[in-house]
């Protein structure tokens, strides 16, 4: 049940998309305090504390660091360009203000709030916790799980209480994004293809190594001058043709996006921008200038839906070059500066000058200076013009990579009514989930970042984003590649796999290591569950499920599986444990029930094995792939094919159970019509 409690005057954020009535009654869970003076300054100004019980664990929260049980931490949603995150780091891309306490009393908490907000997770204090705003107008939803319906097993009445819960979210505020199939395939990018050259040469090498590929992303520099909605020229001379030669073969090109508009007289973008108003604006109503990668930029108004789908529809002349998908980067919107700042900075750094420079001296001025991007005043300074009102931008700011996402899927819709286009962004809100995907952002070559990516595939998955991944490889710093073998090896369960790296960073194309083979089976394990994969997504995608889930979500009875942390379910099928550490032979795994152990090699299931349920030691080489089909169950694989165009889902091999049955959901893969009737094949 959902119970909605309405404070003050909340801004719309169109996150819910269905009719609720704000209820006048008791709080269900805990208390709510609010601030007698709207917005008292404080981050405190409205603050909802509950107590927790030791048992208690917290799930939610999407795009964070850290766990998928959150407590004992604390996060702030504020989208936040984040170039070097790490552990510590409480701010990421996304918000997603979605809670489940799940313990003594089990309940979920939405949080309709488009600024930012502190989850303070049993942090401060143990047994506390407590979400605070800085101001007093905020929908709150109280999700309770509905009665388990049908037959009811043993341990069954729990864990459906956690799918009930994300399944009454995701009825509240939409269906989860379902790209085209060919999203599903291998795509390989970096920041630094230049041009033609460099991306005729990604996909020859890919081809020649017979490793699977179908999309190739073109980063920053395939536009002119780093402007949206062009194509330099110079790198790309015919490049409707080249797209076009690339998709013959199967490999689409997905170009990146930026929020942030080039300043330039003559730059159509540019001109409609100012000419229609649909800029945000400074003080005095003129458009408001930021510095991003093209200098000095104006910014599209998404909270207007006119710019909206103004910038949308731009979109159009890439769709006509014949590309079908897009990461929007950037959209938080990041700024690398303004002048608002430059000037405060250039004159707290003047006083410098007479200063002679002691140690304290030095950091104070390497932190003033360093201070310029993402400087947070510069939230303050611009605002939009959201449904005809005047709001400034940091009362909204969580709101603004959404709305690049929607006005972008809205566009696609009206542009093609008939086929699907693939489209995540960096930047997130609950709500733009029905829009677009989402990649991860700047991860580092860590060992701790493939943990950290199954640890957020499962927590974004409460919250409605399963079209996600996380750069493979890892996005800063020199990867390495036994690293990218383990990677490798659990990302060819996500949604998006993408191999992705920063400029000046060690080349991660798979191509570039010894022993491509070991690279090629893996990705070729990926293409021979395509379908299974494809089919599970799309069905949890209809019915508000998950694709990823932790263990507790269907073992919560189990007090050992709730507290499993490094391994979760995909579908209803598989259990995956990856290997996330340093020359590690193997691992630990629990099985809350028993499982068959399924071992690929060399492009092939080379054993499989039941195991007990418990604890076991598995010995996973670094270019092996392991992974658990659940008691019961068989999942079906075909032959790996170049691309996802060329599977056939003819004929089907099959590990796990081999009595046991698939349903197998089959569409073409690209229509927009999405229904599980008639769809479903039983294998
Ligand atoms: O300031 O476009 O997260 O994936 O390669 C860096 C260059 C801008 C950040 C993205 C990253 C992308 C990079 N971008």
């Amino acid at each position: 049940m959902v119970t909605k409690f309405t404070f003050g005057k909340p801004f719309n954020t169109e996150s819910v998309v269905s009719d609720v009535k704000a209820s006048n009654g008791e709080l269900p869970f805990g208390t709510i305090k609010r601030a007698a003076k709207k917005g008292n300054g404080s981050d405190e100004a409205l603050r909802w504390t509950y107590a927790l019980s030791d048992a208690d664990r917290i799930f939610g929260l999407g795009e964070t660091m850290r766990g998928i049980n959150k407590r004992g931490w604390q996060f702030v949603s504020w989208n936040s360009d984040q170039p070097l995150q790490d552990e510590c780091t409480k701010s990421l891309y996304g918000s997603h203000n979605f809670i489940i306490v799940f313990g003594k009393k089990t309940f979920g908490v939405f949080f309709d709030y488009p600024s930012k907000l502190t989850f303070d997770l049993g942090c401060s204090k143990r047994d506390e916790l407590f979400v605070s705003a800085p101001s007093t107008d905020m929908n709150i939803y109280f999700i309770t799980p509905d009665a388990a319906k049908g037959k009811r097993q043993r341990g069954a009445k729990n864990s459906s209480a956690l799918k009930s819960i994300v399944a009454q979210l995701r009825a509240l505020t939409g269906r989860s994004y379902v790209p085209p199939r060919w999203a599903f395939g291998f795509c390989q990018s970096r920041w630094g293809y230049e041009n033609q050259k460099d991306i005729e040469r990604v996909w020859k090498e890919y081809r020649k190594a017979g490793i699977p590929l179908d999309s190739i992303c073109m980063d920053i520099d395939y536009m002119e001058r780093y402007k949206d909605f062009t194509v330099d020229q110079k790198k790309f001379p015919d490049f409707k043709r080249f797209v076009a030669r690339l998709k013959k073969d199967g490999v689409r090109l997905v170009p990146i996006i930026d929020a942030a508009v080039k300043k330039e007289a003559g730059y159509k973008t540019y001109e409609e921008a100012v000419k229609n108003k649909f800029c945000v604006t400074d003080k005095d109503g003129k458009p408001w200038i930021g510095g991003v990668w093209p200098g000095d930029c104006v910014f599209p108004d998404f909270l207007n839906p006119a710019a909206r789908e103004w910038f949308g529809k731009s979109y159009k002349v890439l769709l006509d070059a014949g590309i079908e998908g897009f990461w929007n980067d950037m959209n938080e919107p990041a700024l690398f500066y303004s002048y608002e700042t430059l000037k405060e900075t250039f004159t707290e750094l003047d006083a410098f000058k007479k200063k002679s420079l002691d140690v304290n001296g030095l950091f104070e001025f390497l932190m003033i200076a360093n201070s310029v991007t993402n400087n947070q005043k510069d939230y303050s300074r611009f605002f939009h013009n959201a449904g005809g009102k005047r709001i400034c931008h940091k009362d909204v700011h969580n709101l603004y990579g959404y709305n690049m996402t929607r006005g972008a899927a809205e566009s696609f819709a009206e542009l093609d009514g008939e086929n699907r286009k693939l489209l995540y962004s960096r930047s997130s809100f609950i709500g733009s989930h029905r829009y677009g995907g989402i990649w991860t952002g700047d991860n580092h070559s860590y060992w701790g970042d493939i943990l950290l990516s199954m640890q957020q595939m499962a927590s974004l998955n409460m919250t409605g984003f399963m079209f996600t991944g996380s750069d493979v490889g890892g996005f800063n710093c020199d990867t390495s590649r036994d690293l990218l073998l383990r990677w490798t090896a659990f990302s060819v369960w996500t949604p998006l796999f993408r191999n992705h790296s920063a400029r000046g960073t060690r080349e991660q194309e798979y191509y570039q290591f010894e022993k491509p083979e070991d690279f090629k089976s893996m990705v070729e394990l990926r293409y021979a569950l395509i379908p299974y994969l494809y089919s599970e997504f799309v069905k949890a995608a209809l019915t508000d499920g998950m694709y990823f889930r932790p263990l507790a979500f269907d073992f919560a009875d189990d007090a050992r599986a709730c507290d499993v942390q490094n391994q979760i379910l995909l579908g209803n099928e598989i259990m995956l444990a990856p290997v996330y550490t340093q020359n590690a032979a193997g691992r630990h795994v629990y099985l809350p029930e028993s499982m068959t152990e399924v071992r690929w090699q060399k492009g092939k299931i080379v054993s499989e094995k039941k195991l007990s349920k418990g604890d076991h030691w598995i010995q996973i080489a670094p270019n092996e792939i392991v992974f658990f089909v659940r008691k019961g169950k068989k999942i079906p694989l075909v032959k790996a094919a170049a691309s996802t165009d060329a599977i056939s889902t003819k004929s089907f091999s099959f590990a796990g159970e081999r009595n046991a049955a698939y349903e197998l959901y089959e569409d073409d893969g690209l229509t927009r019509d999405l229904h599980l009737d008639g769809r479903i094949r039983k294998i």
